[in-house]
């Protein structure tokens, strides 16, 4: 850092002059008692509006800015990566409503960052890219600035909005703006340009403080129109196989009891999307996750809350939906409630468009439905019954069998049975079988305590997620992730141990991507492109930190250390060897997989 600061003063001396570096330690520009700055406006603003946690990486021309967080009373966590610290803003911005924030230096950490920013948006998280960029003047003629990029255009098409400050005293502004266009309406990323020279400037103190905006009603709740509810409840009222599908929305919303009343006064059996399950535990008798392949076809009135019918839903038609091929209408009607009013007819034509937030939504259906709803028909409930518990029961042999080594099945059995003694912990998971047996094996109990690769199943969640989890809950994390998966975020178990958090991550090891048995055909050098090193010992990158690094090949291994994290709340890293012929090629999700025809 020392010689490109150097040489950043060299050329660059008036810049220099007017706002120095902010890796100095900011000794050279403290404002008078009567004065303050950009750095302190910023942080005040945030703290103004509730947010306490910023997610970053230090460097010109955010240094400064995130010691004074700190030394502000705000919880700053360092990454050792931009794009961890991102996916980490984001998901706490699902678990609290709040945008997350994330800091990054200029053009490489800014573009570390989007990743996130846009996944953020893709999976309606509210979260804040804040970065600081270079010298105006400079970008704008392309004349070569250290770290030179046009941030705000770039960061554009990937976020909900994008803003840029360049004057102290619109610091709240440009951050109300933000919160707002963050969590109000369909949450999303947020991108806030702070170039370098804001930091730095001055202005009269009690301006400042009155220049800052608390934001009042940042999400206001949108409240359905009544003749859409009535819509809505007609339409129920009319299926003889009504289902209800629980989206992340429906988790964002925290309207918990509202939904379980929903889904238990009406009776009607519902499936929760991978990050809504625990919204109603996963054991609920109305569950039908377990007979989903028979519902979605046979159901003939769906009722969407907050869930969007893309591909993880088949686009609500084609086979999955009892539609005669790829493309065709199953002849479901749906009920979708979604605070965005654009999101209906996506797919299918959605019958009974139910626009506002979950929340209101929800009690609206609940205040129509009264005490006199006739539950669904005796048929329906009990065919779904008896698929249910003929898969429960199939599962359980599949779960029951010991094989060595070990399989997915034999050692989530063993994540189920710790998930289930401790409900309060945080699951985080990726990876591809190791991400769709999870769901379908680990039973969830409680609201927002599964977070995962959501819409786009983007792999590299599963470390950033961790911190996040953790640093906002101040529950245990249990992260159970493959192999490839865990790599993409690997290094930071560092952050995880600076921090001492209680993340447990269980690395289902199979060598590979989906599985490690692949072999070069051309018997050259080189391994196959799906392939790793084989009984590679992940364990150690946690104990070069001063964690817990345990080896477990049986699930009995697996069992205790697994609970000797949860006990010891010491940050693990178990590393689980699967058998590494045990994977499918894209999990669950083969199908989208293009591939060469066969001869
Ligand atoms: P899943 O992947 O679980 O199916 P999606 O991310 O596809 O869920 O869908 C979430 C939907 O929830 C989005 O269409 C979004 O507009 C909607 N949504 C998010 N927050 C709320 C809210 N508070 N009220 C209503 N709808 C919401
Ligand atoms: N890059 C990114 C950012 N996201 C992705 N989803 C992928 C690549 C492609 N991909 C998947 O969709 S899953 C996966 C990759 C690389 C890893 C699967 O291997 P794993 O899990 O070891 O994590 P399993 O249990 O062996 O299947």
């Amino acid at each position: 850092m020392e010689s490109v600061t150097a040489a950043r003063k060299e050329t660059t001396p008036a810049v220099a002059e007017a706002a120095p570096d902010a890796t100095s330690g900011g000794q050279a520009n403290v404002p008078s008692p009567q004065e303050t700055d950009g750095f302190r406006l910023v942080i005040e603003a945030l703290k103004l509006n509730g947010i306490d946690t910023i997610f970053g990486l230090p460097g010109i021309p955010i240094t400064d800015l995130t010691r004074k967080a700190q030394a502000a009373g705000m919880r700053v966590i360092s990454f050792r990566h931009e794009q961890n610290a991102g996916y980490a803003a984001s998901i706490a911005g699902f678990m609290t409503r709040k945008p997350g924030i994330c800091l990054t230096v200029s053009a490489p950490g800014f573009l570390n960052g989007l990743t996130a920013l846009a996944n953020a948006t893709t999976n309606c998280f509210p979260m804040i890219l804040i970065s600081g960029s270079s010298e105006r003047e400079i970008v704008d003629l392309q004349q070569g600035d250290y770290e030179e990029m046009d941030q705000l255009a770039i960061a554009r098409p990937l976020c909900k909005a994008a803003f840029r400050v360049l004057h102290a005293e619109d610091i709240g502004v440009g951050i109300a703006r933000a919160i707002r266009a963050a969590v109000s309406g369909r949450p999303g990323g947020v991108y806030l340009d702070l170039p370098a020279k804001l930091f730095a400037q001055t202005m009269a103190a009690e301006a400042g403080r009155k220049s800052l905006i608390k934001v009042v009603d940042p999400a206001p709740r949108q409240i359905p129109a009544r003749d859409a509810v009535q819509r809505a409840l007609e339409l129920l009222k009319s299926a003889k196989r009504p289902l209800i599908l629980l989206g992340k929305g429906a988790a964002y919303a925290q309207a918990d009891a509202d939904i379980r009343a929903l889904v238990e006064k009406t009776g009607i059996p519902y499936l929760p999307m991978a990050m809504a399950k625990g919204l109603l535990p996963d054991t609920h008798e109305q569950s039908a996750a377990a007979a989903r392949s028979y519902v979605l076809p046979e159901a003939d009135v769906v009722m969407l809350i907050g869930a969007r019918l893309n591909w993880l839903l088949s686009h609500g038609k084609g086979k999955t939906w009892g539609g005669k091929d790829a493309k065709a209408w199953g002849g479901q009607k749906f009920i979708q409630i979604d605070i965005s009013p654009q999101e209906a007819d996506s797919n299918v034509r959605i019958d009974a468009p139910v626009v506002g937030d979950v929340g209101s939504c929800v009690s609206a259906l609940l205040a129509g439905i009264g005490a006199t709803w006739a539950k669904p028909p005796a048929d329906w409930l009990n065919a779904i019954a008896e698929r249910k518990n003929k898969n429960v029961a199939k599962m359980g042999e599949t779960l029951a069998k010991n094989p060595m080594p070990m399989n997915f099945h034999s050692a989530l059995n063993v994540v189920r049975d710790i998930v289930k003694a401790n409900p309060d912990a945080i699951l985080v998971n990726e990876g591809a079988n190791a991400l769709d047996f999870t769901r379908s094996i680990v039973d969830m109990y409680k609201p927002r305590k599964r977070l995962d690769v959501g819409t786009w199943g983007v792999m590299g969640i599963g470390m950033g997620f961790s911190v996040a989890a953790a640093v906002v809950s101040g529950q245990p994390v249990i992260a159970i992730e493959g192999d490839s998966a865990f790599g993409f975020s690997g290094m930071e178990v560092e952050t995880i141990c600076r921090y001492n958090l209680p993340v447990c991550v269980v690395i289902l090891n199979n060598n590979g991507v989906y599985r490690g048995d692949e072999v070069n055909p051309t018997g050259g050098r080189d391994p196959a492109p799906l392939v790793f090193v084989k009984g590679a010992r992940y364990e150690k990158l946690m104990e070069a930190f001063g964690g817990v690094g345990v080896q477990a090949t049986t699930p009995a291994e697996l069992r205790k250390a697994m609970e000797e994290a949860l006990r010891s709340r010491k940050p693990t890293l178990i590393n689980a060897a699967i058998d590494e012929g045990a994977g499918t090629e894209s999990g669950r999700i083969t199908a989208l997989n293009p591939t060469a025809k066969k001869k």
